[in-house]
């Protein structure tokens, strides 16, 4: 027996900073009804999904960075997003700000989470490898203060059973690092979902921009395959507030190759019919982990964060 997820990549074209989030609710909701009409179980939507990105822009106030952040999930304006869903029996990812009292304090993380069919939250990953600086650097063109207006994401890389499959979620930075896809590979994930946001040009290495799909497809295509997994990632696309995003929205299966892809940089919605059983041809020869990985041999000292190279003879 086979069990297909049948999955709509939800790719958003630019939210403009006047927008609201009952207006980009409305959006995600179209794609969403467009999805159901081409048989999906499930859709993924965007990094920060419900606002434009705001860390391009630095903020003296703290009352204005919050207003861009969710209280509640679902709040008033999100309901109609999960309301829609449960109306037509159709699973979601969603990436939003999510501001919560904890240990406390008032803390700020950059969130998704994974609704079933019923509505229920199944799964919650707050992001770790938040990219760009903590404070105001006036010489870029544009700011990425992910590392200012975020803390790291405490809740690990963590999957569910859900939708018939092993589900986990990671946030735009994150897929470019392998430990992100071989914590959740050694959990036995079938399906990384991830949004995000990429502008063309990266301020601190311009050079990088011309290479900026290659990368993207690279990393998602070699972390499907080194877990045999199902990857699909969603982009934030096309010209916000002056910022090029990359879009370049892909459905990858755990060959590495990609089966599915969005090719505006708009609203577009990229339909797979995935194949959770195709993963355990890769999970069961040549990334069969209990057979073949040698953690022991690797000489990894874990705690330690930099790279450190070994000292000159
Ligand atoms: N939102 C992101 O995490 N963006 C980063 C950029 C800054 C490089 C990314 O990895 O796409």
């Amino acid at each position: 027996m086979t069990r297909i997820v049948t999955v709509g990549a939800a790719q958003l074209g630019p939210i403009a900073r006047a927008e609201s989030r009952t207006q980009v609710v409305a959006r995600m909701i179209e794609l969403m009804r467009q999805a159901k009409s081409h048989g999906c179980d499930l859709v993924v939507y965007p990094e920060l999904a419900l606002t434009t990105f705001f860390p391009r822009w630095y903020f003296e106030s703290q009352e204005e960075i919050d207003s861009f952040f969710e209280r509640e999930m679902p709040g008033p304006e999100t309901r109609p997003l999960f309301d829609a869903a449960r109306a037509m029996a159709i699973g979601f990812y969603l990436g939003y700000a999510e501001i919560t009292e904890e240990e406390g304090r008032v803390r700020h993380f950059n969130t998704s989470i994974l609704v079933d069919k019923a509505g229920a939250i199944k799964l919650k990953y707050r992001k770790i490898h938040l990219p760009g600086h903590a404070t105001h650097e006036p010489w870029r063109r544009f700011q990425h203060l992910e590392k200012g207006y975020f803390e790291t994401g405490n809740l690990g890389f963590g999957v569910a059973r859900a939708f018939d499959g092993v589900m986990g979620m990671a946030i735009c930075n994150d897929r470019r690092w392998p430990e992100t896809y071989r914590v959740m590979g050694l959990q036995g994930v079938e399906m990384v979902m991830i949004g995000y946001n990429t502008p063309v040009h990266n301020p601190p290495a311009p050079e990088h921009d011309s290479l900026s799909h290659f990368h993207n497809e690279l990393v998602m295509r070699s972390g499907a395959y080194q877990n045999g997994t199902w990857v699909v990632g969603v982009a934030k696309a096309g010209n916000e507030e002056g910022v090029d995003q990359i879009g370049n929205s892909i459905i990858v299966a755990p060959s590495g190759e990609i089966v599915a892809a969005c090719t505006t940089t708009g609203d577009e919605l990229a339909i797979a019919r995935c194949d959770l059983d195709l993963t355990l041809s890769y999970k069961n020869t040549t990334f069969n982990f209990a057979k073949h990985r040698e953690p022991q041999a690797y000489g990894l000292i874990v705690e330690r964060k930099g790279a450190v190279p070994p000292p000159l003879e």
